[in-house]
Parts: structure tokens; sequence; C-alpha cells
């Protein structure tokens, strides 16, 4: 049920995404290139049967693209965050109108911080990383609102340097994790199998699986192998740019069926 999904919610890259929050020394992201990663991404949700509402930029927030960290949705609910970056706190209140308008229930984080790439949903609940953006507080409170739309939280830790916790890893069947190799000795998927990344391609991490395909950085040909040799129907995605700004596959859209009601 978990991967299943007939709908998502992107928002149009802004111009000022190039100067998006980066761990990284290198240049910034071009927009136009950023725009086509964009526009190869909306259409693969299409192709995966996906219905995908794109909504108009946010010039004065450079990663509002990244519409997954300040909300969550399931089913009919959806919760706005308070995401960790005192840049990108604002994005929730933008969000909230859009999200009345789709969704019947919208609950509020009300304290602490919370970032949408903190929290991997599994089959049991919601994993929700510890890590810069997601502290104790708001992981508590986020738990609590999981509890009333019967959604089990635990709480784990995210590796020290490690943007989210989904920066490390994805969930691509209900028993196997694509993790890297920290993740995979931290404990925290015991109950997983797991395909871990290797070394050089610390990045492919973070895929998407959407119904029944798997979305990978295309710069990642040892991971797409391995999944492939799993059984798994991959599409290689384009990542490079928006990579720049730390970014991957998960953190573009927020996606939703309107068919869940329950985890199992
Ligand atoms: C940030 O630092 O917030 C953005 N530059 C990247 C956010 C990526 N989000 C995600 O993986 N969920």
């Amino acid at each position: 049920m978990i991967f299943q999904f007939n709908k998502a919610l992107v928002l149009e890259p802004s111009r000022s995404v190039t100067r998006g929050l980066s761990s990284q020394s290198g240049p910034p992201p071009s927009y136009e290139i950023v725009a086509q990663e964009h526009a190869d991404y909306v259409r693969a949700l299409r192709e995966c049967g996906l219905t995908v509402e794109v909504l108009p930029a946010l010039e004065e927030f450079p990663d509002s693209i990244f519409i997954e960290d300040p909300a969550l949705v399931w089913g009919n609910t959806a919760i706005l965050l308070r995401p960790g970056a005192p840049t990108r706190i604002g994005e929730a209140g933008r969000l909230e109108p859009q999200l009345r308008q789709r969704f019947q229930r919208v609950l509020k984080q009300e304290r602490g911080f919370a970032d949408g790439g903190d929290m991997l949903l599994t089959p049991e609940g919601m994993m929700i990383g510890l890590s810069n953006r997601t502290d104790r507080e708001g992981a508590g409170v986020v738990s609590e609102l999981l509890g009333e739309i019967g959604i089990p939280a635990k709480v784990v830790n995210t590796p020290a340097g490690t943007l989210h916790l989904k920066s490390d890893c994805s969930l691509v069947a209900d028993d196997l994790v694509l993790c890297t190799r920290s993740l995979a000795d931290s404990g925290i998927f015991k109950d997983f199998r797991k395909v871990v990344v290797p070394p050089t391609e610390q990045r492919a991490a973070n895929a998407l699986r959407l119904n029944n395909t798997i979305l990978v950085g295309e710069n990642f040909p040892l991971t797409i192998e391995l999944l492939r040799k799993e059984g798994h129907d991959v599409r290689p995605m384009k990542v490079r740019e928006i990579g720049k700004i730390d970014a991957g596959l998960s953190c573009m859209s927020l996606r939703w069926s309107t068919e869940a009601r329950r985890l199992q």
C-alpha cells in the first residue's frame, strides 16, 4: 500500500533556486538545468500513473522546489511541518492554503522543528530521523500527530553529516531498503533486507519508488544495476543539478493515494 500513489503536488523551481542551501563548495546550480530536471521529474511521475498538480514558484524561498520538507501527506490528511532551516520555515505557511484545498484534514506541527526529508514511511510506521533539521521536540510532536491518523512513529538517529534521513535511504519494497553503509550498520534497519549503495554512489540512496517503478539518479549505474538484479523496474533520472543543492528524488514532490486508509 505504501508505494501506491495516484496524486502528487510539486512546486515549480524559482529563479532563486540558484541560492538554495548547499553543504557543498562547488558552483551553484543553473536555473535552466534545474527547470529541465524538474520537468523530466514531473513527466516521470505522470508516466508512473500519478495525477500531478504543479504549483507556481515561490521566488522568496530558494529551496521551495523541495516541497517534501514542509509537509507530510497520507490519504485524506496533511500535516504541516516546521522545517528546521530558518530560510525554509515560511514555506509551510505558503503551502497551507494549497493543502487545505486538497485534504479533508490538515494538522499542524506547533512546536519544535521537523523536515519531511527526515520521515521514512515503512509498513510498520514512520521512522523519524533526528538531524540538524529535525529536533527531538519536533520529532515528538510529529509522532503524536501521526498517532492521530493511526501511523505509529519511531525516532531514530540520522548519520552525522547527512542532511536528512532519506538522503541516506529509501524503502524500495515492503522489506527492502536501499541505504548507505553507515545506515546499514546503524541497526535501524535490522528487520529489513538491504541493498547498500556503493561508496562511490552515496547519493543514490535517495531513490523514489512510485507504484511499480523506482526512480534512481542516472549517474549511479552501479546502484541501478543492483536494483535491477533484485528484479525491480528502474527509471534513471537526471539529478546532477539539484544534487548541487543536496537534493535527490523524494524531495521534489508530495505524493499520496486517495485510496489510502490504513498502513497495512
Ligand atoms: C535544503 O538544504 O533544504 C535543500 N537545499 C535540499 C533539500 C532536500 N530535501 C530532501 O531531501 N527532502
